[in-house]
């Protein structure tokens, strides 16, 4: 038995090629009543540039080593030695075969890492190193090798045995146990391997490539969720004819399986022709499931997908390299995702996201760069710094080169890296190469962004001269140095428009006239001269948001309107929309006396805007009223006490809502909401308007929304109705609550994903006495602690959702905090170091809530707690 040893750093500058390859392994794994039994042979050959005497090292955590032999000779013990997490066996010999046979404990394994299981499921999650905890492995990625799969299991209780790449054989022994072997095809890393085993049912489909192969496609589900996976079955097809299409890529196995499984760390995982899925994120019917959890499950699965190309075919050499694959998966999902539905929409969507939740991370105690220099334990870097801000360099990537240039690039990459663990430096040099491009300059620029942390700021100024008709625009970059290293000019490309009052306008630069620009701004400041401007324009800046960066730009309130009056950019709209808005937060939380102008201009443009895009694009109409997030305003505010920027925030809505009132109620009169449901732009927009009008009534007419809200869920014809309904009587607290809450919960729970949201709403409930609420949740018969999704529906929503009761003046939230990270932390430390992350906003606190949080952080790192949040927390505290 091997348990992990005191966690050391592990630093990008010590990467070294392995000691030995792995060729080829054949894994027998048999599986009885909750323990199993693991044979591994591996076929070894000493790396070419390793040392002719360095040692065969494999990973092993939490294993009971049966038998070890080395080309068929019994080990004994004294021929190897442990090191940490490391197995050493001394040899000079440059090949080899070793086999080993381990015992593991699935059914004790509650951290979900490694082999478990789940409501008796057997499954597997290897990623990052998870494969170490199921035999003894060199577990690292740059180690590709052809696995060969046997799982043998008892029939009754196992009756599918899966693994990754194609079922060559199966059989039955006569003692009820049967077996199936699995042959991948594709060498693949650890991370990428395997294996489920259990009772599940199937929904088939089929798919023809584009060069005519069948592919088989698979959907496990527990039977009473068999009818819950059409819509993944189609997002699935489409992801597949998409990355055809935009990225010329092919599937590669003749089968594709998805799994969901319910207990689960993570949305999913992109294991080869073998993914395992959250439920959450696979599941859907207009029944049980809101038309964001339809959206969810159709970008999760196109993200797996995707994943094949980049992650499985072109892997990560190290685990620095995280974002080559995430981030541009992302970037992949991203795109894939506005082309089903809105792009404007997705695109907003995806920016609000990124700067509530990724700007709040880089300017945090935990901020890190898209790839750092070093970490203790690697799921702790499963960040949004990894995956959006990787995604906004890969789409910046996109915008400078042009659709065809980055294709162009991206050909390259999986051509040259095709069956290789690369690097970053990889993928920039093949988007260089492609594109005729220097590729020491390009990379020499463009690896600052994932070297240096922080959110760039960009500053603006500008001049216009009537007379000679010129616009002047000088632009300066500045950024936060979070880790006090050398901090260099990143290059940021930055696109706008120069708008009058009918939109953008022609103007001239470096003698080509246009309506759009692209700047690149690649030193710390630069100006550029636009000719032939007719009128002092408005600058529409920044459009589709082309760089992740903090603008400042101390433009006239009245510019703003006019970008959301009459800008052609949709997404713009909404940006200026933002910043009106975070402009007004700002001053009322300060009391400055130019709120007032600046709500007055809000509300001027407001006006003249928002019922006519009720009508042309109700999509973005139901996006203008959600407000910046309360990190996002809590950044540019600094020492700030949360409660009153909340109060602030809900006083500023209610009366932008206020002039509304009757449009509103006409809105939900024309009840969207109570038609059959239909997953398409057009309804989701219509929905999405009807349940922001619902909330809006309810902060203008209490009784009116009450009566509207109770019969949204008393006779919902779908779930997102229902939602919207209940979650309105909720939130705010209105006489129904508790009567619908209990209607809810008598018809859904047995519905594990919608008791999440029960569980979930009730704890989003904006009160600080809702803390005592969510105590009363832990204990209720449904809450289950070895069930990620259902303590997040808790924990996590009290923690990053509920600023009265997580940020209460008395600090008994951030002690509740503390305290179920520590009992989550005994069994599930992924999961504890996670929801720690909440504390990751306490430097921008008052003085008395920074001392409450501190007090909280060091009673924590006091106890005895796993290596991911001990590294959490020991960054956190600073
Ligand atoms: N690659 C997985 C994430 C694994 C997380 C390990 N702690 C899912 C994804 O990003 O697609
Ligand atoms: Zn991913």
């Amino acid at each position: 038995m091997r348990a992990q040893q005191s966690p050391k750093t592990i630093y990008l500058r010590d990467y070294r090629v392995p000691n030995f390859n792995v060729t080829a392994v054949e894994l027998t794994v048999e599986l009885m009543q909750g323990v199993a039994e693991v044979s591994a042979r591996l076929q070894l050959t000493r790396h070419p540039q390793a040392p002719a005497d360095a040692p065969l090292e494999l990973h092993g955590v939490n294993l009971e080593l049966l038998s070890v032999s080395w080309n068929d000779r019994l080990l004994t013990a004294g021929e190897w030695f442990w090191q940490d997490e490391l197995w050493v066996f001394p040899t000079t010999d440059d090949s080899g075969v070793l086999h080993t046979k381990v015992r593991i404990q699935p059914a004790k394994n509650l951290a979900l890492e490694g082999l478990y299981q789940s409501h008796g499921l057997y499954c597997t999650q290897c990623e990052a190193e998870g494969f170490r905890k199921i035999t003894l492995y060199p577990d690292r990625p740059d180690v590709l090798a052809a696995f060969t799969t046997t799982i043998i299991a008892d029939k009754t209780e196992c009756p599918v045995l899966l693994s990754n790449g194609n079922c060559v054989a199966s059989g039955d022994y006569d003692d009820g146990r049967h077996w199936a072997t699995w042959v991948d095809p594709h060498p693949k890393p650890s991370y990428l391997f395997a294996l489920v085993a259990g009772d599940l049912a199937c929904l088939d489909d089929e798919f023809a490539t584009c060069s005519g192969r069948n592919v088989a496609l698979k959907i496990y589900t527990a039977a009473e969720d068999q009818d819950k996976c059409q819509h993944a079955m189609d997002s699935l097809k489409a992801s597949m004819r998409w990355d055809e299409q935009v990225y010329g890529r092919e599937y590669d196995l003749d089968i594709y399986m998805i799994v969901a499984v319910s207990h689960f760390n993570m949305g999913a995982m992109e294991n080869k022709g073998l993914n395992i899925f959250n439920t959450s994120c696979v599941l859907a019917h207009a029944k049980t499931t809101t038309d964001a959890g339809f959206q969810r499950v159709e970008s999760v699965v196109a993200h797996e997908y995707f994943h094949n190309w980049s992650g499985n075919r072109v892997t990560c050499r190290d685990w620095f390299q995280l974002c080559l694959k995430e981030g541009f998966t992302v970037l992949r999902d991203q795109q894939f995702s506005a082309d089903q539905l809105s792009a404007s929409v997705q695109r907003l969507e995806d920016v609000a996201y990124l700067r509530a939740h990724q700007f709040a991370e880089d300017a945090s105690p935990l901020a890190h760069a898209v790839r750092p220099d070093s970490f203790v334990e690697i799921n702790n870097f499963y960040t949004l710094t990894v995956y959006e801000k990787g995604a906004e360099i890969a789409r910046m990537l996109h915008t400078v080169l042009g659709a065809e240039g980055f294709r162009r690039g991206s050909d390259r990459y999986f051509a040259d890296n095709d069956g290789r663990a690369a690097t970053v430096e990889d993928f920039l040099s093949a988007m260089a190469a492609a594109n005729d491009l220097d590729v020491n300059q390009f990379l020499d620029q463009w690896l600052r962004w994932y070297q240096q942390p922080g959110t760039p700021k960009v500053s603006v100024h500008t001049q216009y001269h009537k007379e000679t008709q010129q616009f002047t625009l000088t632009l300066s970059q500045n950024q936060a140095n979070p880790l006090g290293i050398e901090v260099r000019a990143l290059p940021i490309p930055v696109k706008l428009a120069l708008l009058n009052a009918d939109g953008p306008m022609q103007a001239v630069l470096d003698g080509q006239a246009a309506n759009e620009f692209l700047l690149m701004l690649e030193d710390s400041q630069q100006t550029w001269v636009f000719e032939q401007v007719k009128d002092s324009p408005v600058l529409s800046i920044l459009r589709d948001f082309s760089a992740p960066v903090l603008l400042d730009y101390a433009c006239p309130d009245e510019d703003l309107a006019t970008v959301l009056a009459v800008d052609n950019n949709g997404f713009n709209r909404w940006a200026a929309m933002q910043e009106l808005v975070t402009r007004c937060l700002l001053a009322r939380y300060r009391d400055l006396p130019q709120a007032d102008n600046t709500e007055q201009v809000l509300q001027l443009a407001l006006a003249q805007a928002w019922p006519a895009l009720v009508q042309t694009d109700p999509a973005l109409a139901a996006k203008l009223f959600e407000l910046p997030a309360m990190s996002y305003v809590a950044e540019a505010l600094g020492q700030h006490d949360p409660v009153r920027l909340y109060t602030v925030r809900e006083n500023l809505l209610k009366a932008l809502l206020q002039p509304f009132a009757q449009k509103l109620a006409d809105i939900v009169a024309q009840s969207a909401m109570q038609q059959d449901y239909v997953y398409n732009a057009a309804d989701i927009a219509k929905r999405a308007l009807a349940k922001m009008a619902l909330d809006g009534l309810a902060r203008l007419q209490p009784e009116k929304a009450t009566s509207i809200a109770m019969d949204w869920v008393q006779s919902a014809v779908h779930m997102t109705v229902e939602q919207a309904g209940l979650s309105c009587l909720v939130h705010h607290q209105l006489p129904q609550a508790e009567q619908a809450l209990a209607l809810f919960y008598k018809r859904w729970q047995h519905e594990a994903l919608v008791l999440d949201q029960w569980f979930a709403m009730q704890v989003q409930c904006p009160h600080q006495d809702t803390l005592f609420q969510a105590d009363a949740l832990l204990s209720h018969d449904d809450f289950d602690w070895t069930v990620p999704n259902r303590v997040r529906a808790v924990v996590a929503q009290i923690a990053m959702n509920n600023t009265l009761a997580f940020h209460r003046e008395d600090g008994e939230g951030y002690r509740w905090l503390a305290k179920q990270v520590l009992k989550i932390d005994a069994h599930n430390p992924q999961l504890a170091s996670r929801l720690a992350g909440a504390f990751g906003i306490w430097r921008k606190l008052d003085p008395e809530r920074q001392q409450h949080v501190q007090m909280a952080l060091d009673d924590l790192l006091s106890a005895s707690l796993s290596a991911d949040s001990r590294e959490t927390l020991t960054r956190l505290r600073g």
